[in-house]
């Protein structure tokens, strides 16, 4: 009896201490994202989670706050930088202020198609982005897809440049954005992603940008019913982990972490189209007009559109890398 107990002590002891144990070299990484769940990027990032946690046995998982639950796009980077927040996914058109590569991605009709994006982002202009965003203190995992931003309107379709006049047009927190809208005739309004539902029912702006699954998944679809494919730029998402979370990885999973990130962004890479295929059914369905790219008068557009770059193309070397960029399409 005695003997018994004395083993049953040992075996409890011993589970006590592998459980403290486990719990102690367990990571749990908190990751933001302003998407809701269903949207393509979060099942990519769904997946850059699970992968992290398979290929380091668990001892690294991630808590995805999706929906903006932990702030704005903004904040995201802030936060990343500070490192209250360990992993977040962003768009590089947020980032123009403190990223002067993100500058050169975001002036428009620069891409011709994703293919193109692809290949400048392996290229060195990628590896400019990877070192200007690394210097600001964080490491960046992946690129993410983005597929190409067109407008979309509440009263009558862009389908020309004059079409801008008088309109008030929402954009991210840039300064090409918004000197794009000016030039173009619009008017921007800064409002941040998740509140421009509510700007479109208050009547503060006419219309707006993005690309198909983000029109749809965040419902500007119900208040802009008119989406022209201009596609006027194509600014990829970037995954980054705060200097301080990688810090407090080992070397192994440190590269897990990359594995895991590479291997959700060349899935998202390969699902992209089809979501975008989905958005546009669900959109039509949800009876929007579709004007497609040969019923817009792009290049009258992109005429206007493209008087930015000499505004932002002042060093030999930038204008060197656009020309570089454009020469390659
Ligand atoms: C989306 C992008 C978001 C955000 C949003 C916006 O395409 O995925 O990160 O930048 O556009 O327009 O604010």
């Amino acid at each position: 009896m005695k003997k018994t107990f004395h083993r049953w002590a040992r075996i409890f002891w011993m589970a006590a201490i592998s459980g403290l144990a486990s719990q102690v070299s367990a990571k749990e990484l908190v990751m933001a994202e302003i998407h809701p769940p269903g949207h393509i990027i979060v099942k990519a990032e769904e997946l850059f989670a699970s992968r992290l946690a398979e290929l380091t046995k668990g001892e690294v998982s991630v808590q995805l706050k999706h929906s903006a639950q932990l702030g704005n796009e903004n904040q995201s980077w802030e936060n990343v930088r500070k490192g209250t927040v360990d992993v977040v996914r962003i768009n590089l058109g947020g980032m123009v202020k403190d990223i002067a590569a993100a500058r050169l991605l975001s002036l428009p009709y620069l891409f011709r198609s994703r293919d193109h994006m692809w290949r400048v982002l392996n290229g060195d202009f990628g590896k400019r982005v990877k070192a200007e965003v690394e210097k600001t203190g964080a490491v960046v995992l992946a690129y993410y897809d983005s597929g190409a931003r067109s407008f979309y309107t509440t009263q009558k379709p862009i389908q020309k440049r004059s079409d801008f006049n008088g309109l008030r047009i929402r954009v991210q927190d840039s300064p090409v954005y918004k000197d794009l809208i000016t030039e173009l005739g619009g008017t921007p309004v800064v409002v941040s992603y998740e509140k421009v539902n509510d700007a479109f029912r208050n009547g503060e702006i006419d219309g707006a940008e993005n690309n198909l699954p983000s029109y749809v998944s965040s419902g500007h679809y119900k208040h802009a019913r008119y989406y022209s494919m201009d596609e006027h730029s194509s600014v990829p998402e970037i995954l980054l982990m705060s200097k301080k979370a990688w810090d407090g990885l080992t070397s192994e999973q440190q590269k897990a972490a990359l594995t895991a990130a590479d291997e959700s962004s060349v899935l998202m890479k390969k699902l992209w189209a089809e979501s975008e295929a989905q958005a546009l059914a669900q959109a039509k369905k949800e009876g929007v007009t579709i004007l497609e790219k040969h019923q817009v008068y792009v290049s009258g557009i992109e005429t206007y559109a493209t008087k930015l770059y000499s505004k932002y193309l002042t060093s030999g070397e930038d204008l060197g890398v656009v020309l570089g960029i454009v020469n390659s399409r």
